[in-house]
């Protein structure tokens, strides 16, 4: 490492709040797949900021958005009207579509308004005793980093000493309908689940798990609020995640590639009913449905259509999972994935992933560990088959290394 990268990490290790333990390197460039470091190396990007860089990096069309509505408008708050948000809403309703749009900025803060929302219509539409309602969720859930969500978190990390926590959330097992079934009470207003869980190590449920789950929030007037904000947009092959099992949620939730990675942006988007319920200053946000954020979610959601993006994930997907499970590593346990949402699991004496995305970074391979033993494989949705390729070559010579 040279010293400008020491004085980097230094500094940031000195006035940083330290919430996090990046790998060592310092990026300060991007472009498409590819990210430079302060020394001149590059990476392919195997992370996408967490799938928010789905559309590559720097996108020249989503800059130029920016840059064009940063000249005209950026921030009129919403206690005006702003000509980038009318057609904001029209487009992303036709392109999921969605009856009702309600922006705001972080995906957390989508789960948090979704939260608020179905609660609401809990009471005033289901007819749920004030305060009685419940909310089910996933045990391994990853909803985002605020208060009401980590409440409701089962990993010891996200939520010791953060409480107390606010009440109403039962949780039950991942993949398991059944456990839904006994779960629902006449108070229950929502299901809120990740359609492939991601930070649990990219966990795909049974096939058909959705199918009940829709048929079972349906028969008991159980709002299901499927947090897409890492699978949708085309990350796992389809525009959302609820296609592969053909179902619709009544609530979906969208962050992160909603910009592109240029911005925070994210949105809950519902039927007319459970967002229905929100009236004038009950809900806001200094930032939300801002005319520069609705201007880079307009072009990222553009160029994630029109030039082919999610296709690409689909065929690039099948064509990296296949590599990968062609790689003979007694390292590996298990290889899994759906589109360009990937996973690679160590056995657990094979050694930490982190000490094999270290190695994968020294051949030019950003990835990122999850859960000890696992390889997260997420690069963004406009990576060739020559790349896939390439980087297959180097996750095959990095897995048959013994780094325990
Ligand atoms: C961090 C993981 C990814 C999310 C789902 C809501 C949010 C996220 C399904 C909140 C955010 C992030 C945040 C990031 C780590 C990361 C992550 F490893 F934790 F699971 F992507 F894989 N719903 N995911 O995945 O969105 O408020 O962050 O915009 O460092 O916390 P946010």
């Amino acid at each position: 490492m040279s010293s400008s990268v020491i004085d980097f990490l230094a500094t940031e290790a000195r006035f940083g709040a330290r919430n996090y333990e990046p790998v060592g390197v310092v990026l300060s460039r991007g472009e498409g797949v590819w990210v430079w470091d302060t020394e001149g190396n590059r990476y392919l990007d195997c992370l996408s900021a967490y799938s928010a860089v789905s559309q590559g990096h720097c996108h020249p069309k989503i800059l130029a958005a920016m840059v064009e509505q940063a000249h005209r408008l950026t921030l009129t708050s919403r206690a005006f009207h702003n000509d980038q948000l009318a057609p904001f809403y029209e487009e992303i309703a036709a392109l999921t579509g969605s009856h009702k749009v309600l922006p705001m900025n972080s995906g957390a803060e989508a789960v948090e308004s979704a939260i608020k929302s179905v609660r609401k219509w809990g009471y005033e539409v289901k007819g749920v005793p004030d305060g009685q309602a419940e909310i089910i969720v996933c045990a391994n859930n990853f909803h985002g980093r605020t208060l009401g969500v980590v409440g409701f978190s089962t990993d010891p990390e996200t939520r010791t000493h953060f409480g107390p926590f606010a009440p109403g959330f039962k949780i039950i097992p991942f993949g398991d309908a059944a456990a839904l079934e006994e779960a629902i009470t006449p108070n229950t207003v929502a299901f809120l689940v990740e359609p492939i869980q991601g930070e649990a190590g990219v966990i795909i449920p049974p096939v058909g798990y959705f199918t009940k789950v829709r048929e079972l929030c349906t028969a008991n007037n159980v709002m299901l609020v499927l947090d897409e904000i890492q699978t949708g947009l085309g990350r796992t092959g389809k525009l959302l995640a609820e296609q592969h099992e053909g179902i619709e949620a009544d609530v979906t939730l969208l962050g992160k590639a909603l910009s592109g990675g240029f911005y925070p942006v994210s949105a809950v988007l519902s039927n007319n009913e459970v967002l229905g319920t929100l009236r004038p200053g009950q809900h806001g946000s200094t930032f939300g449905g801002n005319p520069l954020a609705c201007a880079v979610a307009r072009a990222a959601m553009r160029v994630l259509i029109e030039e082919g993006m999610i296709e690409n994930a689909a065929k690039q997907g099948a064509r990296f999972l296949e590599g990968l499970k062609d790689i003979r590593a007694n390292t590996i346990r298990e290889v899994r994935g759906r589109g360009l949402m990937l996973a690679v699991e160590l056995h657990p004496e094979a050694g930490r992933a982190r000490r094999y995305c270290e190695a994968l970074q020294g051949k030019g391979i950003l990835a990122k560990d999850t859960h000890e033993h696992t390889i997260r494989i997420a690069p963004p949705l406009v990576i060739t088959s020559d790349q896939v390729d390439w980087a297959l070559e180097r996750f095959a010579t990095t897995l048959t290394q013994d780094l325990s």
